[in-house]
C-alpha cells in the first residue's frame, strides 16, 4: 500500500515530491516504531486528500510513495552508507524511532544538500549515551548537533531533558521550549525564527504533541502541543525557511489507540508538510485556488 494520493509506479518521474518509510526501530528501549510507516500509510487512506484550509487535492501536488529504506546499525557509524536517492526532489521521512534521523540527516549533509536542522520534539534528545548506544533515539540530536555544528540546530516544543543534558543544550542550542511556546505563541517563535534560505533539515518527532492526541509513543510527556499549534508552526516554518528534507518519527502502533490516533495524526502531519511544500513552490498550479 502506498501513501495516499501518490502517483502510481508508471508516473513516478512526475514526481515533484518523494515519501519513504523507514521501518526501524534498533535504538529505541521499546519496540514497535518499526511498524509506523505501515500504519502510516493505512491511516493516510481514511483522511480526505482534499485539504480544507487550502482548498487544495494533494494529489494534484505529484508526489510518489517510493515505499520503504532499510536501515542496517551500522548505518550509523557509517559502517554502511545508506542507499538514498539524490534528486533534487524534496523528501519526506517517516519513521522508525527518532534515531533514523542521523544517518539521512548524515547523508544529506555530506552531499552539501543539508545545512541547518529543526527538530521539533518534546525531548532534548541529547545524551551523549543511553543504555550504552551512543545512537540511541535519546541521543540523536547531540549526534546531530556534532556532525552539522550546535549552532546549526535549532529546538521547538522541548519539555524534558535530564540535569545533564539540560547543562550542555542551556548556552549550546537554540530553543524555543514549550513553556515559550506556550506564553508568546506560535506567531512570535516564527517572528524569532526568522527568515532564512540555509538549506534545512525539519525532524518532527510526534511526542511533542498532547500525549492525549499522541499517545502511541515510547516516551509520552504531559503538555504538549495542540496539533493545531503544530501545523501552523510547520506552516509558518516552510514560508520562512528552505526545507528541503523533513521526517515524522516516534509513531509507534503497539501503543496506539485501538483507532490509530496517532498515525492519523501523523499522516495529518504529512498531508500538511506536502501542501506547504505545494503552496511555496507552485501556488498557481492549483486549480480549486
Ligand atoms: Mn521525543
Amino acid at each position: 500500500m502506498r501513501f495516499s494520493g501518490s502517483l502510481s509506479s508508471v508516473d513516478r518521474e512526475k514526481a515533484w515530491y518523494e515519501l519513504i518509510g523507514v521501518p526501524y526501530d534498533g535504538n529505541a528501549s521499546r519496540k514497535g516504531a518499526s511498524e509506523g510507516p505501515r500504519a502510516i500509510r493505512r491511516a493516510s487512506q481514511r483522511l480526505e486528500t482534499f485539504l480544507w484550509r487550502q482548498k487544495l487535492e494533494l494529489a494534484d501536488l505529484l508526489y510518489y510513495d517510493r515505499g520503504d529504506l532499510r536501515l542496517e546499525q551500522k548505518s550509523f557509524s557509517g559502517g554502511e552508507q545508506i542507499a538514498m536517492s539524490h534528486s533534487a526532489r524534496k523528501k519526506i521521512f517517516f519513521g522508525g524511532d527518532h534515531s533514523i534521523s542521523y544517518p539521512i540527516i548524515k547523508d544529506l549533509f555530506e552531499h552539501g544538500e543539508v545545512a541547518t536542522v529543526i527538530a521539533i520534539d518534546a525531548h532534548a534528545d541529547f545524551r551523549d549515551s543511553y543504555k550504552n548506544n551512543r545512537f540511541s533515539n535519546a541521543c540523536v540530536m547531540r549526534r546531530v548537533a556534532e556532525l552539522v555544528g550546535s549552532e546549526q540546530v535549532l529546538e521547538i516544543g522541548v519539555r524534558s531533558a535530564s540535569a545533564d543534558e539540560y547543562a550542555v543544550i542551556k548556552d549550546q542550542i537554540r530553543m524555543y521550549d514549550a513553556e515559550l511556546l506556550r506564553q508568546k505563541g506560535v506567531r512570535a517563535v516564527l517572528e524569532a525564527i526568522g527568515e532564512g534560505d540555509e538549506k534545512t533539515y525539519l525532524s518532527i518527532d510526534i511526542d511533542v504533541l498532547d500525549p492525549s492526541i499522541a499517545p502511541g509513543v515510547e516516551h509520552p510527556e504531559p503538555c504538549g502541543m495542540s496539533l493545531e499549534n503544530l501545523l501552523s508552526l510547520l506552516q509558518g516554518i516552510i514560508e520562512r525557511k528552505e526545507v528541503v528534507a523533513s521526517d515524522v518519527v516516534e509513531v509507534n502502533p503497539k501503543l496506539d489507540t485501538s483507532n490509530g490516533l496517532t498515525s492519523i495524526n501523523a499522516s495529518r502531519i504529512i498531508f500538511e508538510l506536502l501542501a506547504c511544500y505545494g503552496m511555496r513552490e507552485a501556488p498557481f498550479a492549483h486549480p480549486h485556488l
